[in-house]
């Protein structure tokens, strides 16, 4: 086929290609299969990286850049993010980031989760992507793009870009938000689409999964057999959406409406090509190249950790199916009706529905129409967008199978868009092949080719290259104080554990780090903390990983997916997770640890399945906390210090009373006691809340736990943490010490963060992760040289789930509350010389200093 078409072809030029995606798994598949084509036929362009679905936008990006690194196409351009609004009046400032639907998007980078919610956070969703289930830090390489703060290229400017330089077909594979602000705001670019090909929706799709088996008894009770769509995490709700639509219906709409020639590619088509053992085998069997080896290990690691035994006929070729199928199309483009090798076409008339019926209904649930005097981007009182909008996971209004949100619908008239549509995957012409699609058989062919293949992985990039555990040598050592830090990894987090690494061991014994995801980052910026600690040469303390949900925020019925009613106060973008989960850029320079995340699991800690590599699972932070419990000699005890939200630390409490009897003291970084009307808190963008620490806020229950345990508790509270948050005389005093690389890396991190606050209003809240470090300095300060005072508070936290409340702390008389101690005052200037002496100490320090040194020892050989 491709043969008689290929003199058509070389009359044109090659195809430029714009792909849009969400980097999930399968979007990865996608990614490489097209890297893998001739080049004079399809040129990849551009990668724009979609933010508001299975990826978090830091990981997704840097996993971007080191594809096309292995891939040796360090000149294709990678878009992500941006700190554009839209206004109320419906204006569409430059560089809208996408990290939100367009329905939800205002003038900033925070804000609720409606749709995005239906993706599970842990396990088997976002973190497992992120990190593609641990083996993107384990095998690709890392080259020199990254992720860098103000720098990035934003998806809407590499969309400019390399649409108004010239015809270009774009593939979506992800929600359509950034294809969709591309157009709404750039109407006279529109002329340079020739296609767009969109995986997405279902249009006459059954589901094949949750089906009762033929020969099953009366009681088995059809899941979402026969649904539409695929959100497996609320069936009852929707069953019409697919993700992607879902994601952003509204955005969808506008690019099928756009006018530009759209092929689906569907649950309809997709359905049909499930990942069968067979192609599983072959695959296994066919791994000559390192991209072909990446997929499949990732591939290989959803089929170990799928939680129940329907993997080959639940998971199926997406993304990587619309590669082909698309390319095909393009190659074919003389042949109507979009013909092509891998799946049947048909022209269906459709559109995506946005808002459910009865339209005009005025119900609370539709930011668009409530409220709303004069409505943006033409929209209609009465119109196809003014109906209910579901609102979230179990919708009330949407319980009962009600909502149709995202759904490809078939209609008749005006309404509807004629839409080429993949009805189904053509079987294998090779009818004596163990694979019975054709796509499977193109895809291990594409993507086993030598031609165009990566040059080596991390490990094979190196000729001496070695995995080092580094331990401590602690041999007649008397340790001091037991102490565990719990952190939920914002910047000033890794500065406090640089110092509490640096601190004599004698005085401070780091037994291990608990993470709570549920504050500044996302779960899978774990690995940094473990290259931060490879890079201090302490490979031997644990790190568990706590619940992505702070209390009572998963859901009650399908505990993976949950609320974000606290961490929507956190920005996604600039200062925000985008920046955490990249350390600000830097994390990077950390050099890589042998330790990192990985979805390795075992049925012992409740996995469905041993995986691979049980024993380098992720420990949970309750086991790393009960080891350290039980590692304890009779009668000592241990101290916690807490950088971030609670969770942890009252997951404790709430579990066996020989958990936490140990416990001698917590010292708590956060909490705002005011003092008068005018002393507000920082509980960024929920203005209702003014009184509140953010720490506080973002598990408010799980704080109430704790400081109702009646332990003994040391506040470091944020109008104490704000008397040492002076840039500019930390970052003197760190000019003055020895330049051990740690104390190199905290300067570099702070005047980092110092640049981005003078330079652009997203950074103003930087001061914050100063005052952070407060805690870990206390803890093993001397009392006297750093002026340290207390005095003693009965107070109480609120959680009543009140926004405008939650969070704060109330001051209460004699009889009530809990008591406890609170630091009143320290002296600033002892507190900076205290930290940048303690990093310029020799002792404790670094043992391989960063990512360039470890590259130089990889590269020759040892003695
Ligand atoms: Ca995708
Ligand atoms: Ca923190």
């Amino acid at each position: 086929m491709i043969g008689a078409n290929i003199c058509a072809v070389e009359e044109r030029r090659p195809y430029r290609i714009l792909l849009d995606t969400d980097v999930d798994t399968d979007d990865l598949f996608a990614l490489l299969y097209i890297l893998k084509l001739n080049r004079s036929y399809f040129d990849l362009q551009a990668v724009t990286i979609n933010t508001n679905a299975w990826t978090d936008a830091g990981h997704a990006v840097n996993q971007v850049y080191d594809i096309l690194y292995m891939m040796g196409r360090d000149d294709i351009s990678v878009g992500v993010g941006g700190e554009g609004g839209i206004l109320d009046d419906g204006t569409i400032l430059a560089n809208v980031g996408g990290y939100h639907p367009i329905i939800e998007q205002g003038n900033g980078t925070s804000g609720y989760c409606r749709y995005r919610q239906a993706i599970p956070v842990g396990s088997g969703g976002k973190l497992d992507r992120d990190t593609n289930y641990g083996f993107r830090k384990s095998f690709l390489p890392q080259g020199r793009r990254k992720y860098t703060p103000l720098r990035q290229p934003t998806a809407q400017q590499v969309m400019v870009d390399k649409i108004s330089a010239g015809p270009i077909t774009v593939f979506v594979i992800g929600a359509n938000t950034n294809f969709a602000v591309f157009l709404m705001s750039n109407p006279h670019l529109k002329k340079n689409v020739e296609h767009i090909y969109i995986m997405g929706g279902g249009v006459r799709s059954k589901n094949p999964t949750g089906c009762c088996p033929e020969n099953s008894n009366s009681s088995c009770q059809p899941q979402q057999c026969g649904d539409r769509g695929n959100i497996f995490t609320d069936y009852t709700s929707n069953p019409y959406a697919e993700f992607n639509m879902f994601g952003d219906p509204f955005a969808a709409y506008q690019v099928i409406h756009s006018g530009i020639p759209v092929t689906l590619v569907p649950l309809d088509a997709t359905n049909t090509i499930p990942i069968s053992s067979n192609f599983f085998e072959e695959f296994e069997k066919n791994q000559n190249t390192y991209e072909a080896q990446y997929c499949f290990k990732a591939l290989k690691m959803a089929r170990d950790t799928w939680f129940d035994d329907q993997f080959f006929t639940s998971y199926f070729m997406w993304d990587s199916f619309l590669s082909g199928v698309a390319t095909s199309i393009m190659l074919n483009e003389n042949i109507v009706d979009g013909e092509n090798e891998f799946a049947e076409m048909e022209y269906m008339n459709i559109t995506v529905i946005t808002s459910n019926e009865p339209y005009g209904a005025s119900d609370g649930s539709n930011p668009f129409f409530d409220g709303i005097k004069k409505l943006k981007f033409g929209l209609m009182r009465n119109g196809v967008h003014s109906g209910h909008v579901q609102t979230g996971l179990r919708d009330p209004f949407c319980i009962g199978k009600n909502c149709k949100d995202g759904y490809t619908e078939e209609v008749k008239g005006r309404e509807g868009v004629r839409v080429l549509v993949a009805v189904r995957a053509k079987p294998n012409r090779d009818r004596n092949s163990v694979l019975n699609r054709e796509y499977f058989r193109r895809f291990l062919d594409v993507l086993n080719r030598q031609r165009q293949s990566g040059k080596f992985n991390f490990t094979t990039q190196f000729p001496h290259y070695r995995e080092v555990f580094y331990r401590p040598d602690m041999k007649g050592k008397r340790l001091g104080r037991n102490v565990v830090f719990d952190m939920d990894m914002s910047a000033g987090d890794f500065l406090a554990l640089f110092y509490l690494l640096k601190v004599p061991v004698e005085r401070i014994n780091l037994k291990a780090i608990l993470v709570s995801p549920t504050g500044w980052a996302n779960a899978a910026t774990i690995d940094i903390i473990y290259d931060l600690l490879h890079m201090m040469g302490r490979d031997d303390i644990p790190v568990g990983l706590g619940n992505v949900f702070a209390l009572n925020q998963s859901d009650p019925i399908f505990s993976p997916v949950g609320d974000c009613k606290y961490n929507k106060a956190i920005p996604q973008g600039s200062g925000g997770f985008l920046d955490s989960d990249t350390l600000y850029g830097l994390a990077r320079h950390l050099p890589r640890s042998p330790r990192r995340y990985t979805a390795e699991n075992s049925v012992k800690f409740g996995a469905p399945r041993d995986t691979d590599h049980p024993e380098l699972r992720q420990p949970r932070a309750m086991e790393i906390w009960e080891s350290v419990i039980n590692s304890l000699e009779s009668g000592s005890k241990v101290t916690v210090l807490t950088n971030g939200p609670l969770t942890n630390v009252a997951q404790i409490f709430l579990s066996d009373k020989k958990l936490s009897s140990p416990i001698q003291e917590i010292l708590i970084v956060g909490g705002h006691i005011k003092s008068h009307k005018t002393d507000k808190g920082n509980v960024i963008n929920i203005p209702s809340n003014e009184y509140a620490e953010l720490n506080m806020f973002l598990d408010p229950l799980a704080a109430k736990t704790v400081f109702d345990s009646g332990h003994n508790i040391t506040l470091i509270p944020l109008n104490i943490q704000r008397k040492v948050s002076k840039f500019r005389k930390l970052l003197d005093s760190l000019y003055l010490t020895k330049k051990t690389p740690e104390a190199l890396f905290a300067r570099r991190l702070l005047s980092r963060l110092q640049r981005l606050k003078e330079t652009h209003p997203r950074y103003q809240h930087m001061d914050v992760f100063l005052g952070e470090i407060l805690g870990a300095v206390i803890l093993a300060g001397d009392e006297s040289f750093l002026k340290m005072s207390y005095g003693v508070r009965k107070i109480k936290v609120l959680a009543t789930g009140v926004e405008s409340e939650d969070g704060g702390i109330i001051n209460l008389d004699e009889n009530k509350g809990n008591l406890v101690k609170v630091l009143e005052n320290v002296d600033p200037l002892a507190y900076y010389n205290t930290f940048a002496n303690q990093l310029g100490a020799e002792k404790q320090s670094a043992v391989i200093g960063s990512f360039e040194e470890q590259r130089r020892i990889w590269s020759s050989p040892q003695n």
